[in-house]
């Protein structure tokens, strides 16, 4: 392991080289090149990567390092079929690492579990979709059965899904939202009667400050510096609010610039950068909205035309404490001061926020305080303002409009119901926590999972594990093999299926699947390599398949639908809101942009107007634990961690560091360069992760990070986001424990 701070900007050469080593890694370089020469690219596929918006899809393509890590990890030269199952039993898979799992390379055929020889054994499609029938209709209630989403199912797998889910008859349908942006939809969806970010790129090009809370866009949304870069360059005031100094919200290289790459130059990106402690958000936010108030700098006039709830807030922020205040973000007055002034004195603001606010017990409160916030000044509804929640996979935001919800409102059963001529259950179904809840109850009894990592994925892993094992049925739908096939229940099976890279051939030709990015743009993407197999199916047709095996064709002709997908898209168009004339609008190279309509100060609440919601602040409860934020490397792509090497943060060689300040250190009597145990602490016990190495860094006295997800074994099952669920994987108690050597 080694530790030096990284002195250059994000992006430039080390972007370039990385990549490439990426390319070489998977053995694609000519493919690899051809590949993402497509990304984006209005004849091309859509990144699999992030959910960020293309710019231009006339322009060259755009260049990402870490979109090509994605592309390249699903483009690999690497396979795994029978030989390689009939060589390695269940339990021999099961000792060995993540990154090994993941690097073996694509599946390539469908495969049952055989618990007598504890291997997994190729099977027919045919005998899959008949067993995995067979099981669900063998269920006492439908409900017994949860299926799971991950967001990089396109809207056409999504639709299809969730139509066969409540056809089946339940709403049990977790998906990785829950574990992700959940409090952003229930905060905004309150306040602004739609769950959704209202801004686009447009927008970044109009507004003159950019506040990102919570975000780490040089890792995780690398294509967004190029707007942050853009932005800055013209002189939009950019506030970065993170307990680390993260490179990219820093400094910025860009790639595609010939002159920044030659002369060694880059763009500082934001001008001011404030470092809260972890959970401090709401705090800095609190202090903020006074300094508005106190100033009279609120926009009375779009107040009194929008909005309810202002003499709430006045009241808060009359009561509100600097004191207080400071204690709990860590920062001083006259700094939430100097953040306010740029507020007060721009025009026209974009609040962009991650996983740092939404991972957290008040998360809800939280962003309902930011969007008060936004409201204040009336930047929501005008050019260059508005909230903008930075999404994670690429079509997530996308998945939730097609109905991979367990709380669909009564409006999208009844027109879902009415168009299929069926009765929708009513029930609400299962999130995430709530599944592996009932299934250590026993109440679930069959997992479904349409991509991702649910055993990796998700909080309290050893209790999700041993729920996972209490299951009669687990299945997933999956591109490379990973821990959740190995955690498994009595029967289980693989079923693999074509990447977004991939031509997909059906009866009617090769067939485009469309995606929704995290701005509401709608395009479509065509795979363009041959795939992995032959003997891959594409997900809606596994969807279609299991559908007709389980609920047999007289009612919806899943296989006739899956011969060409426009079929699928006008039902779409018949069932949601937004996507009339949808397949000739996809002929638009860029696709459409689905309407918001409090992009248009149309609010879809109760009341019909914006809602301000205060939330005041809360004592501090934790005592004296330290808090720690279980947060992505620079090398990884949720669970698939493609290295070890944390560029910009400047720790390479160890996937267990934990960052330490220094006051820390000396007041627990600790050396950086030291290994040590974690113990989470809650009310219903410990939970332990061993092994982690002390690495001194900055981050606020009192905090540590370490990397997902090696630390989900500490977040409690029950530690999740008020009213949203979110497993508070941001804001861990823990103390921290000498290893005994021995
Ligand atoms: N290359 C790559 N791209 C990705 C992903 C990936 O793993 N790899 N994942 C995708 C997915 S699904 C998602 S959701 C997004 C995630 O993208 P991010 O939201 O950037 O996710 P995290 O890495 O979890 O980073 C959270 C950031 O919040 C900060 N933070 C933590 N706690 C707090 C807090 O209390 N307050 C504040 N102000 N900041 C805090 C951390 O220091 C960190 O910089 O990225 C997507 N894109
Ligand atoms: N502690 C902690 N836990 C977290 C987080 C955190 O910040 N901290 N972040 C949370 C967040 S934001 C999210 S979104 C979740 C992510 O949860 P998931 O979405 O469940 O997990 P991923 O790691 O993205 O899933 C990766 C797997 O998807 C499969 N896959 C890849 N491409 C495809 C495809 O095209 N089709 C199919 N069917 N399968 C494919 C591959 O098998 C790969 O192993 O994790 C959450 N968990
Ligand atoms: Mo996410």
């Amino acid at each position: 392991m080694s530790k030096r701070p990284y002195n250059k900007p994000a992006g430039g050469w080390d972007s370039l080289i990385s990549s490439l080593r990426a390319v070489r890694s998977e053995g694609i370089v000519g493919k690899g090149a051809r590949t993402m020469l497509k990304a984006n690219r209005p004849q091309g596929f859509d990144c699999p990567g992030c959910a960020w918006p293309d710019r231009n899809p006339h322009s060259t393509f755009e260049f990402c390092e870490n979109g090509v890590k994605a592309v390249a990890a699903e483009a690999t030269a690497k396979r795994i079929g029978a030989a390689f199952f009939a060589e390695h039993t269940v339990s021999w898979l099961a000792q060995q690492s993540d990154q090994w799992l993941e690097a073996q390379g694509r599946l390539t055929e469908p495969l049952r579990y055989d618990p007598d020889s504890d291997r997994y054994l190729p099977s027919s499609w045919d005998q899959c979709f008949e067993q995995i029938a067979a099981q669900l209709n063998a269920l006492d209630t439908p409900h017994r059965a949860a299926f799971y989403t991950s967001g990089r199912a396109s809207n056409e797998a999504a639709f299809l899904y969730q139509l066969f889910v409540r056809l089946y008859g339940t709403n049990n349908l977790p998906d990785c939202s829950n574990l992700c942006h959940e409090a952003s939809g229930v905060a905004m969806g309150e306040q602004l009667g739609s769950g959704k970010g209202t801004v686009t790129l447009d927008d970044f090009e109009r507004c003159e400050a950019i506040f990102i809370f919570g975000q780490n866009p040089g890792s995780n949304h690398p294509r967004m510096l190029g707007e942050l870069r853009a932005a800055a360059k013209r002189g939009c005031r950019i506030v970065a609010v993170n307990p680390l100094r993260e490179r990219g919200l820093e400094r910025f290289t860009h790639p595609q610039s010939p002159i920044e790459m030659l002369s060694g130059g880059s763009t500082a990106i934001a001008s001011t950068y404030l470092n809260p402690r972890i959970g401090g958000d709401l705090a800095l936010v609190t202090g903020m909205l006074k300094c508005v108030l106190d100033w009279g700098e609120q926009d009375d006039e779009f107040i009194a035309a929008h909005t309810t709830g202002v003499e709430q807030l006045r009241k808060l922020g009359e009561a509100a404490d600097w004191s207080e205040i400071e204690a709990q973000s860590g920062l001083s007055r006259a700094q939430i001061e100097q953040a306010a002034r740029i507020y007060c004195d721009s025009r026209a603001t974009i609040f962009c926020w991650g996983m740092g606010i939404t991972q957290h017990a008040r998360s809800v409160a939280t962003i309902q305080m930011l969007v008060n916030l936004l409201l204040l000044r009336g930047n929501v509804g005008k050019p260059g303002a508005g909230p903008c929640p930075v999404r994670g996979h690429s079509n997530v935001q996308g998945d939730r409009t097609m109905g991979i919800y367990e709380k669909p409102s009564d409006a999208f059963l009844d027109r879902l119901g009415s168009h299929f001529d069926f009765t929708p259950p009513r029930e609400h179904g299962l999130d995430v926590v709530g599944s592996i809840a009932a299934m250590e109850r026993g109440e679930v009894e069959v997992l479904f999972a349409l991509g991702g990592n649910f055993a990796a994925a998700t909080p309290d892993t050893r209790r999700t594990h041993a729920a996972l094992r209490r299951c009669r049925l687990t299945a997933h739908v999956t591109t490379k093999l990973n821990r959740s096939h190995l955690v498994l229940g009595a029967n289980a099976f693989i079923l693999p299926c074509l990447g977004r890279t991939e031509i997909d051939q059906q009866v009617g030709g090769a067939q485009g699947v469309t995606v929704e990015d995290s701005m509401s743009m709608v395009h479509i993407s065509s795979g363009i390599n041959p795939p992995a197999s032959d003997l891959l199916l594409s997900e809606p047709a596994i969807v279609a398949r299991l559908a007709a095996a389980t609920l047999g064709e007289e009612q919806v002709r899943w296989r006739w639908l899956i011969e060409d997908y426009d079929r699928i898209r006008d039902h779409i168009e018949g069932c949601i809101d937004g996507f009339g004339r949808f397949n000739q609008r996809l002929q638009t190279p860029g696709g459409f942009h689905l309407r918001n309509p409090a992009r248009e100060r149309e609010w879809r609440t109760t009341g019909g107007r914006a809602r301000f919601i205060a939330h005041a602040l809360q004592p501090s409860g934790n005592g004296d634990a330290l808090q720690l934020m279980t947060v992505r490397s620079h090398d990884q792509y949720n669970t698939t961690v493609y290295g070890d090497a944390d560029r910009y943060r400047g720790i390479r060689g160890e996937r267990r560091p934990l960052m330490i300040s220094a006051t820390d250190l000396q007041r627990l009597g600790l050396q950086s360069g030291e290994r040590v145990d974690l113990v989470s602490l809650w009310h219903d016990g410990e939970r332990r992760a061993e092994d982690f190495l002390l690495v001194e860094y900055a981050i606020p006295p009192g905090n540590l990070a370490a990397y997902f997800p090696e630390t989900n074994a500490l977040v409690p099952l029950d530690h999740v986001a008020e009213r949203a669920g979110t497993p508070a994987s941001k804001a861990i108690p823990v103390r921290i424990e000498r290893r005994s050597v021995g």
